[in-house]
């Protein structure tokens, strides 16, 4: 089945409002998705391989802003070891329904919680794979070392946590170039310059973006021995970070 095409912003809209994960969304979120990230369907399937690698038997695999469960399908497919089960929470009930109708006609057998709820609520326990594909960015900066922290804590040694976000550079020229590059790629997907323009304004103050550097101070103070960046294209980027 070909995905819906996201045309919401294709007429200039008076006024958006901020942008929100609402039935609208949902219905058009994965052309949105792959239009507008660079490498998104890399990531997910790469997520995927990490998930084989790292879930360990017995334990709990999270994704964490699941959408339609991209990142929970990849590990769905690739996780071997016994006992294991994926918890799949998302705060958006239009992504989760549909999430759920995904989920129901995929013929693989490790078990999916879902949970419809704001992930900095969620108590992470005995997990092996902790995922948050493109969703810290949309937590207030204020509670995400929390996130963070609760993610290391709720972590059996040896496990593994993927972080994928959209990301701001210090330097101001490279910073231009990659929001330039960024939309050059949108545009190259088929987006116009009003679509691009005005969901740059209904994302601004929804989604803040932070620095590598950021990312990567927070995730060693939360106790992550070592972490780095395993994948990135322009202003996206992925971290791994093994307890
Ligand atoms: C994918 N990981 O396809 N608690 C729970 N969910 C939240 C919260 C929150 N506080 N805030 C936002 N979300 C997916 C893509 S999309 C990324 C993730 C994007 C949810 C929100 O409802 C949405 O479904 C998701 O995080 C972010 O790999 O649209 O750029």
């Amino acid at each position: 089945m070909t995905d819906k095409r996201d045309t919401i912003y294709s007429e200039p809209v008076p006024d958006p409002g901020a942008f929100r994960f609402d039935a609208g969304v949902a219905e058009v979120f994965p052309d949105m998705i792959k239009r507008s990230v660079p490498g998104y369907s890399t990531i997910i399937a790469m997520t995927g391989l990490l998930a084989g690698r790292y879930a360990m038997a017995g334990s709990q695999l999270y994704d964490l802003g699941c959408s339609l469960g991209a990142s929970t399908l990849a590990m769905r497919q690739n996780v071997r070891q016994r006992d294991c089960r994926i918890v799949a929470v998302d705060n958006s009930a239009a992504m989760l329904a549909r999430c759920r109708s995904v989920i129901d006609t995929d013929s693989h057998e490790l078990p999916v919680t879902l949970h419809c709820g704001n992930l900095e609520d969620v108590t992470i326990e005995n997990a092996s794979v902790v995922v948050l594909n493109f969703t810290l960015q949309f937590i207030p900066r204020e509670l995400r070392d929390t996130v963070i922290h609760g993610i290391y804590a709720g972590l059996r040694p040896g496990g593994i946590m993927v972080l994928s976000e959209k990301v701001t550079f210090e330097d101001p020229h490279l910073d231009e170039l990659n929001i330039e590059l960024h939309h050059q790629f949108k545009r190259s997907n088929g987006y116009s310059d009003l679509e691009i323009a005005q969901k740059r304004n209904a994302l601004e103050n929804v989604l803040l973006p932070e620095t590598l550097a950021q990312h990567k101070a927070r995730i060693g103070g939360a106790g992550f021995g070592s972490c780095d960046v395993w994948f990135q294209c322009f202003n996206f980027a992925s971290l791994i970070a093994l307890k």
